[in-house]
Order: structure tokens, then sequence, then C-alpha cells
């Protein structure tokens, strides 16, 4: 599957591109299936823990994360950092659908983007509603002109009362990063956000992405996009995966691995080996859990990469511990 030109030149100009009907309901059930499963064993860890009273079993897909965070709220917020990539997330991420519509936007080589999430946003929930800000804006100042374009993919129709996102409708043109801020200064001292102030961002419409189970939205890597407060009583569960060429900075060496390769342009036939890469992945995620100095079921996310870049207060909290 690849897009049209009309809507290439829609990207480019707006910045976002909503696929409608990309995927059925049976192309995202096993997806599904597989975040299903690690809900359960996260439910399992955290009740053995003493954590939460039950595992909520009977729940269903949506509304069994809800019921966990009522009792342990950075249950989402660990689910999102520690949800293995299995086979069937990766095989939607690496499928030919989702490639030949990167491939259109950066080109035949491609390799996956380092940062990839579930999302499960739960009603009501802080730590999971993420404020304005730019994707770049996330990266070391190497990886600002990586064309990094991400695909944001709903798991139940979405709309402005549960959660859904909002861009600037040509927001990503202005060349350079909107300023950012940290939420956590001004925030909930868990947050591992960055946030543009409402007043910092670039000219354009606010565009409210409703979207029906089964489109996809493309998205520039510097479009200013924020997740609405999710009001609904059901999770919003979502992922977002990236792609980049393979030449290019990621802008996170040092912090993440890098994604898998996708494709070769001189090879068409190449073809990735996901799930040894999910494992090169899974084994520095564990490596950094077990380092030994916090607590393995607290979400943690140590944004001092990005924090220190627009916060010179982080950078001195940054210098001291190294001292
Ligand atoms: O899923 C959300 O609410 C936010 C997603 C997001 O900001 C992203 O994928 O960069």
């Amino acid at each position: 599957m690849t897009i049209s030109a009309e809507q290439l030149a829609q990207y480019e100009r707006d910045g976002f591109l909503v696929i409608e009907g990309m995927f059925s309901d049976d192309d995202l059930q096993p997806v599904i299936d597989e975040i299903a499963a690690a809900v359960d064993t996260l439910a399992m860890r955290l009740f053995e823990a003493g954590r939460i009273t039950s595992t909520y079993a009977d729940e269903s897909f949506y509304t069994r994360m809800a019921k966990v965070a009522a009792e342990y709220d950075e249950a989402p917020g660990l689910m999102q950092i520690s949800t293995p990539m299995g086979p069937e997330l990766a095989a939607l991420w690496s499928s030919d659908r989702l490639i030949g519509i990167v491939a259109a936007i950066i080109g035949p080589d491609i390799e996956g983007g380092a940062i990839w999430n579930v999302r499960p946003k739960v009603p009501e929930n802080v730590l999971m509603t993420v404020p304005w800000h730019q994707d770049s804006g996330y990266l070391a100042p190497n990886g600002q002109s990586t064309a990094q374009p991400a695909c944001w993919i709903p798991l139940l129709d979405v709309g402005e009362e549960n959660g859904c996102l909002q861009v600037v409708r040509g927001g990503h043109r202005p060349t350079g990063n909107a300023r950012h801020k940290v939420e956590k200064a001004i925030g909930d001292p868990r947050s591992w956000y960055l946030y543009i102030d409402e007043d910092d961002l670039p000219p354009g419409d606010l565009v409210t992405c409703a979207m029906r189970k089964g489109s996809v939205l493309f998205i520039h890597e510097n479009m200013p996009h924020r997740g609405l407060w999710n009001r609904s009583n059901q999770v919003r569960w979502a992922i977002d995966v990236r792609w980049q060429r393979p030449s290019d900075p990621t802008g996170l060496e040092g912090v993440l691995i890098r994604g898998p390769r996708m494709r070769k342009g001189d090879d068409p036939a190449f073809r990735p080996d996901m799930m040894r890469w999910a494992q090169e992945e899974r084994e520095k995620y564990d490596a950094w859990v077990n380092r030994g100095d916090g607590d393995p079921l607290e979400p943690a996310i140590d944004g001092s990469w990005y924090f220190s870049r627009w916060d010179p207060a982080f950078r001195s909290e940054e210098a001291a511990s190294a001292e």
C-alpha cells in the first residue's frame, strides 16, 4: 500500500494525514490479544507485590487497566514502558501497508524509530495525558533534522470525549522546535513529559482527530500535538510507532538502541528479523530495570536527556548527581 500524490502533498502541507479504514478488526485483534496478555502479566505482578487487591481478570480489555489504575495509578505508565514488543505488534509496525506509506515519505531505506509506545490512557489520569509537544523536542539536537514520521494507531473509536489527539494544521513548518518546558517543574513531580505553552504554539488551526478504530494518523516529527483528557469510562488504548532513514542520527544515541532495519532500497526482498531486535531491546531494558537503584514497579522514566536540553534546572541537577 502507498499513498496518492495528493495525500503526500497533504502530509507535507499540513504535517499530518489520517488514513481511514486501514486495518480491519481482524487485523487488529491479534495485537489486542497480545497486549491483553501483557496486561494480565502486569496485573499478576502488581497483585503479588501487594500493590492491588485483585487482578481484575474478569474485566474487558477496555476496562481492566482502569480498575488496576484506580488502585495503583503508576500502572498505566509502567505498562507503557514495560510492554514487551511481541510478534503481532512487530508484524504490524513492519507491515507492507505501513511501510509502503513510509517509503512515500522518506524513501526506500527504512529503519524503525527507537521510540515506540503502547499507551493505556485510563480515564482521568494526569500521567497518561500527554501535553502539547513535538516528537523532535524529545531528541538531542543532532536528531533535529532527521525525518521521523510517526503513526498513531488507536485500538478503539476515539474522539474528544475519550482522549483523541489534537494537532496544529501546518504547525510543523517553522524550522527548529517551539520552546518546550518540563512538566514536572510545575505539575505532577512524577511526570516525564515536556510541554509547549499554548502561547508558544506555532500558528495554525487546531484539529481534533476523531477517528474510527482501524484508521491511522501519520504525524510529522515537528508537528505539535497533544492527547486530550479521557473523560469516558473506558481505557483509550493506542499504539505509536516511528520510522527514519538508517543514515540519519536518531537523536537518542547513548539512550536507546537504534530501531530495527525494515527495508533496503537496494534489496527489495529484504525482510527484518523483528523478534531478534526485540530481544536485544528487551535485554537492554531488563538491565536498566535491574540496575538496583529503584523500585521496578514504578515507571521512573529517566527523562534527563531531554529535560536537560530544555531546562537549566535539570541540567544542574544532573551535573550535581554526576559529582
Ligand atoms: O496517545 C497519546 O495520547 C499521545 C501520543 C503522542 O503524543 C505521541 O505519540 O507522540
